[in-house]
């Protein structure tokens, strides 16, 4: 993004007094080259457990295992287990950034990169980023994103908003169901071992997680964020983290051409900002019927995505992704100028709307863990 950004929206605020620091998000202002993006690659990897107590290690990758290709297509009963076998996360637990800091704080001697790598980083999840990159696509699901500056490193959290609280409180039993129907996807496409079989008879526990870490850099933004990774395929052409995991989705059965196109629209865009970041090169997808059996499964390469949408006026464009969120980082960065772990700055956004800016200090905001704060300070 250096050739797009103004003059002025690179001043530090503090030489603007008198201007709302605010970011458009209109997509016509984002369009132009796409921008530098860092192959991504490993730095490390954890798991979460069924109590979702964190492990330093891959416990929790589990293992692409397909059904075999010649029957009539795979007939999974997502509704299977469900509700009996179902333990699902308690999402009233805000996690944070917790279990990422805790791989950083056991690896933040080892860090590659050099001598003062971490101090110019952004750290977050994945699935902040993917927001991000959406955005000027978005127009039902605003964000709020907590950003405070440590040892000059840019830390980003999510804050659910008031909406999302809301909804999540409120989630009809259909959405619930809908909810356990993707995980159960997963239990009918992955083994617990190499060269191993599904079990879908036992039980679907969704504080189990796996998560990669990964290092990219977008323009001059030199990024450390995880994300959940699914499965690996042993049998992948190129076998090394990230290029051999696989992202499953599940999607309803299309049959008209406008399910399709709204589906290459709105939902190929979230995929494709998923697992473009971290490096995932291919993206599983089971359809499913009115009655909850996956009848077809097809995969979709992360980088052929985009030609879903390339000759569609209402499709979405890579570059206006990468360009957008390039320009946040540098307003975070231009915002967030104090170093301090207990300040933060919030950047509010609703669709139709600029990205806006609030400074907090403490509760409730603040989100960097005093045993981060305190083992980074020694
Ligand atoms: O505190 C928060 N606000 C969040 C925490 C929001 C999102 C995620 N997380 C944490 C959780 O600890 C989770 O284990 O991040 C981890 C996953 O991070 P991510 O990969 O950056 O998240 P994302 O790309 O949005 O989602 C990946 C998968 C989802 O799969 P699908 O196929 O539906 O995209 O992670 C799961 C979900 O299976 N997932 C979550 N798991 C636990 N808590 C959450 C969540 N809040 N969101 C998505
Ligand atoms: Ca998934």
């Amino acid at each position: 993004m250096k050739s797009r950004g103004t003059k002025k929206g690179d001043e530090p605020l503090s030489k603007r007094p008198h201007l709302e620091p605010s970011l458009p998000t209109d997509p016509a202002l984002y369009s132009g080259p796409f921008p530098f993006y860092r192959l991504p690659s490993q730095l490390g990897c954890f798991s979460l457990d069924e109590q979702r107590q964190y492990h330093g290690d891959a416990r929790a990758l589990r293992y692409y295992s397909p059904p075999p290709t010649s029957s009539q297509g795979p007939n999974f009963d997502l509704r299977d287990g469900y509700p009996d076998r179902y333990q699902p996360r308690d999402e009233t637990v805000q996690e944070k950034l917790d279990h990422l800091l805790h791989w950083l704080m056991e690896h933040r001697g080892q860090l590659e990169g050099g001598p003062g790598w971490l101090a110019g980083a952004t750290v977050t999840w994945r699935g902040h980023l993917t927001k991000l990159l959406t955005t000027p696509y978005e127009r039902q699901e605003g964000w709020q994103l907590a950003a405070s500056r440590f040892q000059g490193t840019l830390y980003l959290s999510e804050v659910e908003t008031p909406a999302a609280r809301a909804q999540r409180l409120s989630r009809p039993p259909h959405l619930r169901e809908l909810m356990y129907m993707g995980y159960k996807f997963e239990q009918y496409m992955c083994a617990d071992k190499p060269g191993g079989s599904p079990d879908p008879s036992g039980e679907v526990n969704t504080n189990v997680a796996f998560c990669s870490v990964l290092r990219s850099r977008l323009g001059n933004h030199p990024l450390l964020f995880s994300g959940e990774v699914d499965c690996t395929d042993s049998k992948a052409p190129s076998p090394e983290p990230p290029t051999c995991y696989v992202e499953l989705k599940t999607s309803k059965e299309m049959h008209s051409l406008g399910q399709k196109r709204s589906f290459y629209r709105y939902k190929l865009l979230k995929w494709w900002a998923q697992s473009f970041l971290p490096g995932v090169p291919n993206v599983v997808a089971g359809f499913r019927n009115p009655e909850g059996f996956i009848s077809s499964l097809k995969t979709f390469p992360t980088m052929k995505m985009f030609e879903y949408v390339r000759n569609d006026r209402e499709g979405w464009n890579p570059s206006v992704c990468m360009n957008f969120c390039a320009a946040f980082l540098t307003f975070a960065h231009n915002t967030v100028v104090q170093d301090d772990p207990r300040l933060v700055y919030l950047f509010s956004w609703e669709p139709g709307g600029p990205v806006t800016v609030s400074e907090h200090r403490d509760a409730p905001y603040a989100f960097l863990p005093t045993w981060y704060v305190d083992a980074m300070s020694q």
